[in-house]
C-alpha cells in the first residue's frame, strides 16, 4: 500500500496516517467543512496558537526581505503604497544592465527603504510564481477549492493605515506572518461582488459597528469571502501577511458560456435583433429569452458534464516542471522511488494506428509507449506508485520494464518523484 505524505517542509499539522488538506493545515478544520460552512459564505479567524502551528516553512521576514532586498526584483512584482495611493514605479526602480539589454524597471532596495522610512506599505505581487514553498501552498489550495489562486505579501511599517477601508472580488487568506496587525472588517456593502463589481462605495457598512476587529499575529489566519469590506492597520510593531487570493468560477461564468454555445446551436437565435426597430427588438428579447429557457430546461446530462469538465481543465494549475531535475531523478529513479502523476502532466492515452503502442498526450507532444505496458501506465497515471508496485499489480510486467517506464514519463514531465 502506498500512502500520499505531506511535502517536505510544509506547514505542520499532519497526524498520523492521514494528510491534512492545505485549506486543513491553515485553518484547523476539514476541508468539507471549511467549504460547507465558511467558503463564500462567512468569515473564520483561527489563531496560530491554539493550532500549534506557524507559517515558518510558506514564509518568515527573512525570506520576505530577501526578496524585497534581492537585485533582481521588477516592477510589477512589487506595489509601493504611500497614504493609501500607489506610487509611481519610476520613483523606485532604476535601470541594470542584463547581457546585451539595458532595464529600465529594476527595483532599486534603497530606494524601497526610503519609502518605508515614510511610513509606505510594500506589496510583492505574485509570489506562487517566484516562491516555491508559497507556489506549493498556492496550488494546493487551488485544488482544494477548484479556483484560481495567487498569492501577495503587506509589508507594513508601525503605525501606518495600509489600504483605505474596501472589499476585494476575489476571496482572501490572510496568514499573518511577522508582527501584528488589527483588522476591522464590516459586512458586504454588495454580496459576492464579481470581479466587474468592484468600487462600490463600502461608506455605508462602515457606519455599522465592525463584525470583527481583531489583532493578527503570527501564525494566525483569517478568511474573509470577497464582499467583505476591511480596513487594516497596523499599530506599534511592523507587520508582513500573506494574501492568499482566492478567484471562484462563479455560476455567471459558467452561464454566460453555457448560454452561448446553446444559442449558438439555434438557427433562430443565430438571427439578427431588429435594432432599428426598438419596440420589436424588446419584444423578439422575450420571444428570445422564452425559447432559450425552453433549450437550457432540456439540457442533457453529457452536454452539462462537458461543461463541468471544460471549467474543472479551465481552472487546473500545472505543478511546475523541473528542467534539470527530470532526467536528474529519471537516472536516479530505482524500483523503490515513489512517484506520482504531475497536474497538467498528461491528458488522454490512446490506441495508437501501429498496434504495437500507446499514445500519451501531453500539453506539448505525444509520447509512445509499449502496448503491452497499457495497464501499468494507466495505474502509473492514476496516482502514486513505484516501479516495483507497477509489477506486482501487473504480472505481465517486470519489474525493469516498470522502472523505463517510470524514467520514460519521468523524463517527459507528466509523472514527478513523491
Ligand atoms: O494590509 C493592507 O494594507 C491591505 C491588505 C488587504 O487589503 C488584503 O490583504 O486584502
Ligand atoms: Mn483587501
Amino acid at each position: 500500500m502506498i500512502h500520499s505524505s505531506a511535502p517536505a517542509g510544509d506547514i505542520p499539522g499532519a497526524s498520523a496516517g492521514r494528510v491534512p488538506s492545505a485549506v486543513e493545515r491553515c485553518f484547523g478544520l476539514p476541508l468539507e467543512e471549511f467549504r460547507d460552512a465558511h467558503w463564500g459564505r462567512r468569515p473564520l479567524l483561527v489563531r496560530g496558537a491554539q493550532l500549534g502551528r506557524s507559517f515558518d516553512a510558506v514564509a518568515t521576514a527573512g525570506s520576505v526581505d530577501a526578496v524585497l532586498s534581492g537585485s533582481a526584483l521588477r516592477a510589477p512584482f512589487i506595489r509601493v503604497i504611500q497614504s493609501g495611493t500607489d506610487v509611481a514605479a519610476a520613483q523606485y526602480t532604476t535601470t541594470a544592465s542584463v547581457g546585451s539589454e539595458r532595464l529600465q524597471d529594476v527595483v532599486d532596495p534603497a530606494a524601497l527603504a526610503r519609502f518605508w522610512d515614510r511610513g509606505a506599505t510594500l506589496v510583492l505581487n505574485s509570489l506562487h510564481r517566484t516562491q516555491e514553498p508559497i507556489g506549493r501552498l498556492s496550488r494546493e489550495i487551488g485544488r482544494d477549492l477548484g479556483a484560481h489562486v495567487q498569492a501577495n505579501a503587506y509589508i507594513t511599517p508601525a503605525g501606518v493605515k495600509g489600504l483605505p477601508a474596501h472589499y476585494d472580488t476575489h476571496d482572501v487568506m490572510v496568514l499573518q506572518i511577522d508582527g501584528s496587525k488589527r483588522w476591522i472588517i464590516h459586512e458586504p456593502v454588495l454580496e459576492l461582488p464579481l470581479p466587474a463589481q468592484q468600487g462600490h462605495d463600502v461608506g455605508p457598512a462602515t457606519v455599522h459597528p465592525p463584525l470583527i476587529d481583531t489583532v493578527l499575529r503570527p501564525g494566525d489566519a483569517l478568511y474573509l469571502p470577497r464582499g467583505y469590506v476591511h480596513a487594516p492597520e497596523t499599530r506599534n510593531e511592523r507587520s508582513i501577511h500573506l494574501t492568499l487570493g482566492i478567484q471562484a468560477i462563479t455560476w455567471v461564468d459558467v452561464l454566460r458560456d453555457l448560454v452561448g454555445s446553446v444559442a449558438a446551436d439555434d438557427p433562430a437565435l443565430r438571427r439578427a435583433v431588429p435594432l432599428h426597430d426598438a419596440g420589436l427588438a424588446a419584444q423578439q428579447t422575450q420571444d428570445a429569452a422564452t425559447r432559450l429557457a425552453a433549450v437550457l430546461a432540456a439540457l442533457s446530462p453529457e452536454k452539462a458534464a462537458g461543461h463541468a469538465a471544460k471549467w474543472s481543465r479551465r481552472i487546473a494549475t500545472s505543478e511546475p516542471v523541473s528542467v534539470l531535475g527530470r532526467t536528474d531523478h529519471a537516472e536516479a529513479l530505482t524500483l523503490d522511488s515513489r512517484v506520482v502523476p504531475r497536474a497538467g502532466g498528461a491528458s488522454t492515452v490512446r490506441a495508437s494506428a501501429d498496434n504495437g503502442v500507446v499514445v500519451v498526450s501531453t500539453p506539448d507532444r505525444n509520447l509512445t509507449v509499449p502496448a503491452a505496458l497499457r495497464e501499468a501506465l494507466q495505474h502509473a497515471l492514476n496516482g502514486p506508485t513505484t516501479a516495483r508496485h507497477l509489477a506486482g499489480l501487473n504480472p505481465g510486467t517486470t519489474p525493469e520494464q516498470a522502472l523505463k517506464l517510470l524514467q520514460h514519463l519521468l523524463r517527459n514531465n507528466v509523472l514527478v518523484l513523491g
